[in-house]
């Protein structure tokens, strides 16, 4: 099939001012009565025929006026329903569809979950329920009104406010009429019919309006949603200071599920969420799950400004809201946390799931021009990139400038469908500045690579910086015009930063900087910098203030300076994953020559000292967790071989646990938990230094760290602590650790979002055997291919955490994963397609597995029965 190209984007020739939903819940045979009131688009073209869009569907009744619609001449397909010749005047249609929930296990449309009934519309799962103009820019004022059994469904939930709801049949039967005064575009319609159970709590908002708000889960479960209220409550606080925005409907719910294909879903009013980021007990739930939860529920809620008042115009434009709303709630997650400790996890994560996206074959732009399958377009480039590209905007055009253009896109844009075009226009006119070269950004896909290079002239007393950059080509973009690269920079002198002067233009006298943030905008640049007492260490990049690879020949004194005396401590951080990742570097290439992995006492000592000084435990955490397999792996970019990277890293983990055996014990003493359990950042960094030093121990000390964890696995109750100990007792094949699996599952069996753990640990042993237990697991009665949450955990943890079995050198990994995918395929091929897209850096293989792992995706390729979703995915990555 022929893509869908920006450039063909044209307006609606038709709009549908309001839609009146009737729906009667039936779980084989729900009756959707749909009236819609159209109009022609004056900005549309007339006369044309209305195409509404449908997906599986089949109308009973159709009339357009009150008159009934003869099927056969409405063109009426599954997938469409077309009236040649509509009035050229406001019209109102009815169709009645009837479709069954308990089919749909694509999880897309109206599906159960358990008992309840849910439904999931973006991108295009309303034409799923019902044929609609499905797209982001027809904007319509909804009511729905939903009959079901009281006894199956006692919560009856759709956006907006209730307006009306009552008893039929003597009770049997009841109704509730929801209506949304905002115009929003179809994939923001949302309905719960349910048994479940309640939280509830108001906000008064600044302006004094109360809003109720209620989070509705699994009966039972109803103590372990008070964390996400507490959440939800910040964030609507936190958006009106932030950013002045203020929520706007007299009820905002919330429905955790357990079947879901994503992390969560902003609908109107009622945010639909998978349970696990609304979830969360001391007991069940890790502190790093409680922070996905804070962040997840501010995200979602940041959409009610950020996607649902000012939506996107077309799925090009996805970033627009997803974008510009992860750069939210990092903000509100740093405000709320430790803003250097968030940024460094945020980099990690960008580092980890976007740069490998942006290095391989399924790269694209932050807003894409073509796509067959816009499903596969909710990537780590259009959320997190798609973020940093706000941040960085932020950073070179200024606080204040920025907060203007903020306000500016809220007035100007709010009630429409937007593009990226709109939003940039509004920081170019507070900036008043061309950000023509900037949005490059957003139209040229792949990671930059910065080269700098530094030069002290003792007798000058100059230090001069020359920066370079260079993009290697892209899936259809072979070449790239400069990047617009703000570089926040310092130099590190013996006592610290020292001031930044810079020779002034036409004579004047030289200029002291005070923002030091350099642009690189050309494909080079030479900074000089004056009066410099003697040989500085550039520290560059500082906060991560692009989203670029940075290759700055730093020797290995000039890193403990930074690691030391770096005023930035994202730098700080960044020097020691330097110093890791060169050192690993080179035992990987030491091994396999045939020679032994490598070791360095300079940067073990710098960890020491890190480790004894210890003021701030989430950071000093940070510090001493080494670059992972895949950061390694990525680092190196070809010719990658897993083994000889998980060698190297292992030795590196015994040389450092052995070495700091006394201070890694002294620092997990001294982070004992010290009065009763909190969830927040302060009592989480505690446990985070705690348990990353009781992993190091155990690579060093493997008996002793053992015993170590065997005891704090016993006496655990938190969920942080019992799992970080099992994660310890994992590192060592044996009865200990199948012991300790055993407890694990049995403690835990009732809670399936704590079993998904145990899947996952256990998925990401890296030992020959791994392959043969997750086949084994995946007949247990706690797995099941129809639940995303248990096939990400098992099937997903070892395709992407596990890199010596996915990548076995037998081709076995790539071979289990491919035939889950098409397994799956039949079931969910949005998860599927997900599951698929973790072959995306196989090119950078050695040969041996890039063979293989070529050959498994053209195995996939070769079926006959794809869905579009795995089609499109199997074949850019063939590309
Ligand atoms: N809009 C899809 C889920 C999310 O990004 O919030
Ligand atoms: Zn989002």
């Amino acid at each position: 099939a022929e893509p869908v190209r920006l450039k063909d984007y044209k307006a609606p020739d038709y709009l549908i001012d309001a839609v009146d939903l009737d729906v009667k819940l039936h779980a084989t045979a729900t009756r959707i009565v749909s009236r819609l009131s159209i109009r022609p688009n004056p900005h549309g073209r007339r006369d044309a025929a209305l195409v509404l869009d449908g997906d599986g569907l089949n109308a009973r009744r159709i009339t357009l006026d009150g008159e009934a619609i003869d099927l056969d001449k409405a063109l009426l397909s599954p997938d469409q329903l077309t009236l040649a010749a509509p009035p050229q005047r406001p019209f109102a249609l009815e169709i009645e569809t009837e479709i069954d929930p308990s089919a749909n296990t694509r999880l897309m449309g109206l599906y159960r979950s358990g008992s309840a009934y849910c439904t999931q519309c973006e991108p295009e799962g309303f034409r799923r329920i019902t044929y609609f103009l499905d797209r982001p820019d027809v904007l319509s004022v909804y009511t729905v009104r939903i009959e079901a059994d009281r006894s199956e469904a006692p919560l009856l939930l759709s956006n907006g406010n209730l307006i009306e709801a009552g008893d039929l049949e003597g009770g049997k039967r009841h109704y509730a009429v929801w209506r949304d005064p905002f115009p929003k575009p179809s994939y923001l319609f949302a309905l719960v019919g349910g048994d479940l159970g309640s939280v509830h709590d108001e906000f008064i908002t600044k302006s004094g309006r109360k809003v109720a708000l209620g989070i509705h889960v699994e009966h039972g479960k109803e103590p372990h949603a008070a964390y996400a209220m507490d959440a939800l409550k910040r964030s609507m606080a936190w958006d009106e200071t932030a950013f002045g925005r203020e929520y706007d409907l007299d009820v905002f719910n919330i429905v955790a599920v357990s079947d879901f294909n994503m992390g969560a879903m902003e609908n109107k009013g009622l945010n639909i969420f998978n349970d696990k980021y609304v979830l969360a007990s001391p007991a069940t739930a890790t502190d790093a799950d409680y922070a996905h939860i804070e962040a997840v529920i501010a995200h979602e809620y940041f959409h009610n400004w950020t996607g649902n008042r000012i939506t996107c115009r077309d799925w090009f434009q996805l970033c627009l809201k997803e974008g510009l709303t992860v750069f939210r709630d990092h903000e509100f997650s740093s405000d709320m946390r430790s803003r250097a400790v968030h940024r460094i996890a945020d980099v990690r994560a960008l580092r980890a799931a976007q740069f490998p996206e942006d290095a391989g074959p399924l790269a694209h732009n932050v807003r894409p021009e073509t796509y067959h399958e816009i499903n596969n377009f909710y990537t780590a480039t259009i959320y997190e990139k798609g973020a940093e590209v706000i941040r960085m905007l932020k950073v070179l055009i200024g606080e204040a400038a920025f907060a203007r253009g903020m306000n500016l896109y809220f007035d100007r844009y709010d009630g429409t469908a937007a593009t990226i075009e709109d939003f940039i226009s509004c920081f170019a006119e507070a900036a008043n500045r061309d950000l023509t070269a900037f949005s490059r950004w957003y139209h040229q896909s792949g990671t930059p690579l910065v080269e700098a290079n530094g030069a002290y002239d003792a007798a000058a007393r100059t230090f001069t910086l020359e920066f370079r950059q260079f993009s290697k080509p892209t899936p259809g973009q072979d070449h790239k015009e400069p990047f617009v690269i703000p570089i926040a920079l310092g130099l590190v002198g013996r006592d610290g930063d020292l001031p930044l002067k810079v020779g002034a233009q036409n004579g004047a006298s030289a200029l002291e900087i005070s923002r030091a943030v350099f642009e690189l905008s050309a494909p080079s640049r030479k900074i000089t910098f004056l009066d410099v007492p003697s040989r500085p260490v550039p520290s560059l990049l500082r906060g991560f203030s692009a989203p670029v690879r940075l290759d700055y020949p730093a020797s290995e004194a000039d890193l403990i300076t930074l690691i030391a005396h770096d005023s930035d401590s994202f730098n700080r951080w960044q020097a020691a994953q330097t110093y890791a990742s060169r050192l690993l570097l080179r035992s990987v290439a030491n091994i396999r020559a045939g020679g032994e992995a490598r070791h360095d006492q300079g940067f073990i000592d710098a960890l020491g000292v890190v480790l004894n000084k210890s003021s701030d435990p989430a950071y000093t955490a940070q510090m001493i967790t080494l670059p992972s397999e895949a950061d390694i792996a990525r680092d190196m970019g070809e010719d990658v071989d897993p083994d000889a990277i998980h060698a190297a890293r292992d030795a590196l983990r015994q040389a450092i646990g052995k070495s700091l055996a006394a201070g890694l014990l002294s620092a997990y003493a001294r982070h004992a938990e010290n009065g009763p359990y909190s969830p927040d950042a302060e009592a989480a960094g505690r446990r985070a230094l705690r348990n990353a030093a009781l992993d190091l121990y155990c690579a060093g000390e493997p008996v002793e760290g053992a015993r170590l964890a065997a005891r704090q696995f016993e006496a655990a109750d938190t969920m942080t602590n019992e799992i970080a100990a099992l994660g310890a007792l994992a590192q060592r094949a044996g009865s200990l650790r199948e012991g300790a699996l055993d407890t694990f599952y049995r403690r835990h069996a009732a809670e399936a979002l704590v079993i998904d753990k145990w899947f996952a640990l256990q998925a990401m042993i890296p030992e020959t055997d791994t392959l043969e237990r997750i086949q084994k697991l995946m007949r247990h009665a706690a797995f099941s291919l129809q639940n995303p949450n248990r096939v990400r955990s098992l099937i997903g943890a070892f395709a992407t955490g596990n890199q010596t079995r996915f990548n076995a050198p037998d081709g076995s990994g790539y071979d289990f994963v491919a035939g889950v995918v098409l397994d799956l395929d039949q079931k969910n091929p949005q998860v599927a397609a997900r599951l698929l897209a973790a072959f995306k850096s196989w090119r950078s293989l050695e040969a041996k597995r890039r063979g293989l792992a070529e050959a498994a995706l053209r195995r996939i390729a070769a079926e006959g029965a794809l869905s579009a979703d795995v089609k499109d995915i199997v074949e850019r990555s063939l590309g």
